[in-house]
């Protein structure tokens, strides 16, 4: 499957927040916890150089706690934290306006010296449909940036105000300009960081199907058999389903959305794409 996945809006995104990373004193690097290497963005990575970044497993809730330990380690360095987080649980990000507190403790105490309360911002970067406005809404505890279940809600950058003493920018999501990394191109398909409409979900459908035979996921949900190829297995969970066109033929596009959906909203279970 070709993916198309760079919209020449997100050059302008990318400009827009290269504009902003000076006045900002931390980057919120928002990655979706199930593929966590897919949703680093050499873009991002550039844009954020020299400042001190919190990486944010979020979504943390669709996967095993346990297979979050490596990816805390890997991402961890100098001026390099990482949190786990599920920003659909209420408070959740307590943790996290805490860490940029004592990440800028610095500045807050500078300020202090000479009287004045330190603001301290924050830019929340990240893939499409990893999280970042929910993450921002529970920050402040408020709907004040608009969330969407696919990719390319957020249009325009945003400054939400937390508390007087902090404020974070939201941004669009964005994607990089490389198309040879297929596994990584399927991986933020399969998470939804690609808009649908310019996917073949059927064949999105069968790459999945592809990835999750053998591990009991398939079977656990629709009760098939995880034998035989993708297409076959399709077949099998259209009849499953009880998904039949006019005719009695399964309807394995119907079958293929499904199980698209069904894997976005961990209704199969908790399943990692990429282990650290
Ligand atoms: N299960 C789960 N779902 C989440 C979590 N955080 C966000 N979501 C869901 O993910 C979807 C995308 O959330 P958004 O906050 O709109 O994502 P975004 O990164 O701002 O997306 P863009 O603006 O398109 O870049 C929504 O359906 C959220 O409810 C989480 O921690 N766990
Ligand atoms: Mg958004």
């Amino acid at each position: 499957m070709i993916i198309n996945w760079f919209p020449g809006h997100m050059t302008k995104s990318l400009r827009e927040m290269e504009e902003k990373i000076k006045l900002v004193d931390a980057v919120v690097y928002v990655l979706d916890s199930r593929a966590p290497f897919s949703c680093i963005n050499p873009e991002l990575n550039r844009i954020s150089e020299g400042k001190t970044i919190i990486f944010v497993l979020n979504k943390s809730d669709l996967v095993e706690s346990r297979d979050l330990n490596g990816w805390i380690t890997r991402l961890e360095g100098e001026r390099r934290f990482a949190v786990r987080l599920n920003s659909t649980a209420s408070n959740a990000s307590k943790t996290l306006a805490d860490m940029l507190r004592k990440v800028c403790a610095d500045k807050i105490e500078k300020k202090r010296a000479r009287g004045i309360n330190a603001v301290i911002r924050a830019m929340v970067v990240g893939v499409p449909n990893s999280g970042k406005s929910t993450l921002i809404n529970n920050l402040c505890g408020k709907s004040k940036a608009k969330t969407g279940n696919k990719a390319g809600v957020t249009r325009g950058q945003q400054w939400v105000r937390i508390t007087p003493q902090l404020e974070v920018l939201d941004t669009p999501g964005t994607l990089y300009p490389r198309l040879d990394d297929k596994t990584a191109a399927l991986n933020l398909a399969f998470i939804g960081s690609i808009r649908d409409e310019v996917l073949d979900m059927r064949e999105l459908a069968l790459e999945l199907i592809g990835r999750l035979s053998g591990s009991g996921a398939l079977e656990k949900r629709y009760g098939i058999p995880e034998t035989g190829d993708a297409a076959a297995m399709l077949e099998k969970i259209a009849a499953a389903r009880g998904f039949l066109l006019k005719g009695g033929e399964t309807d394995t596009d119907r079958a293929a959305l499904a199980v698209i959906d069904d894997f976005r909203k961990g209704r199969m279970g908790k399943l990692i794409l990429e282990k650290a």
